[in-house]
């Protein structure tokens, strides 16, 4: 294991400032009337696909879900196209016929967004798969929340991946809400990790919102994945600092859990311990966040000006070779 240098804390603290200031921009313009589109809040994972993307390689694949801008991001989707395919744009990954819910953008290796609770498992099973049958040393991420864990096809993925030994990560995003159900009314296990264990492969909970906790359990289960040593199922310990989508309430969820979460929320937590542990200037820091701001607002300018897909290519990139139509 090599320990985290201050470049490689930056470089994932870059990673959650662009996510945490693209939702930020984003809930802007959808409350001034400027953005329309489904939004999932990312707000409070952000540490989590940030320090495993640190350690991916281009060529990798992810899964991923519904909520999941932080991790096509962290994954190196293009910050324009990436918001281009949110507002339908035919300069998106998708020519804007995917939308927020379907990103994908094989060139970066995001190969699937799902809005089917526990249905990215068995794709990116399979996927890890093709790359154990060909060789090529990639390692598969598959991103899902605690609520997926209560679905069938979780269990069948995490079993078959268990028994195959296949180059696979399975990140569970624990954030104690499966839409407006809270974890313990939906589950009498208290620790995921114990329970996924007992399919055979290493499992652990890790601090979801800690850089340097986040970065050694990722690089760990990578470099399993990737030297043959089999998967790894990781819950990673967050909350959602928000209700369920855009619009929706938090008034089911426990108001003093939610503040405290609030108080040590990521992005101002590992700002703070990149400060005080790690010797970083303000002046580094304060640079970065205005590099960034930049950054965002012309990848949103670039979607914002670009035109949606024409009606005639209503049928194109729909199937590989359209359908004959029924009589
Ligand atoms: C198979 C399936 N069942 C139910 C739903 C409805 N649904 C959408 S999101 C969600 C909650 C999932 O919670 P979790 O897995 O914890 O993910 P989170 O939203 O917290 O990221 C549910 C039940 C769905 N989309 N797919
Ligand atoms: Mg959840």
């Amino acid at each position: 294991m090599t320990a985290l240098t201050n470049d490689a804390a930056l470089r994932i603290f870059r990673t959650m400032t662009t996510i945490r200031t693209t939702e930020n921009r984003i809930i802007r313009g959808l409350n001034s009337g400027e953005l329309t589109m489904t939004f999932y809040t990312v707000r409070g994972q952000e540490a989590i696909p940030a320090a495993i993307g640190e350690h991916l390689r281009r060529e990798d694949y992810m899964v991923t879900t519904y909520r999941g801008m932080h991790d096509c991001i962290a994954k190196g989707v293009p910050l324009e196209e990436l918001l281009a395919e949110m507002c339908g744009k035919s300069t998106g990954t998708s020519k804007g016929k995917g939308g927020p819910m379907h990103v994908s953008d094989p060139h970066s290796g995001l190969m699937v967004t799902t809005g089917v609770v526990g249905g990215g498992l068995p794709i990116a099973v399979g996927l890890a798969l093709s790359s154990a049958l060909r060789g090529d040393g990639r390692v598969t991420v598959v991103n899902f929340g605690d609520g997926a864990t209560s679905i069938g096809a979780t269990h069948e993925a995490v079993n078959l991946a268990a028994l195959w030994q296949v180059p696979v990560v399975f990140v569970c995003q624990n954030n104690r809400y499966g839409e407006h159900t809270k974890f313990a009314d939906y589950t009498r296990s208290a620790s995921l990790a114990e329970r996924f264990a007992t399919y055979g492969l290493s499992a652990r909970a890790v601090d979801g919102n800690s850089i340097e906790a986040m970065s050694e359990a990722a690089e760990a289960a990578i470099t399993q994945a990737r030297s043959g040593g089999g998967p790894t199922f990781l819950e990673c310990m967050t909350y959602r600092l928000g209700g369920h989508s855009f619009g929706s309430t938090t008034e089911y969820m426990d108001p003093d859990e939610l503040a405290r979460a609030e108080a040590e929320e990521p992005v101002a937590r590992n700002r703070r311990w990149l400060v005080a542990e790690r010797g970083i200037g303000e002046d580094v820091l304060n640079q970065m966040e205005a590099e960034v701001e930049a950054q965002v607002e012309s990848a949103l300018t670039f979607a914002k000006n670009s035109d949606p897909p024409p009606p005639e290519e209503l049928h194109t990139d729909v199937f590989s070779t359209m359908a004959a139509s029924p009589r």
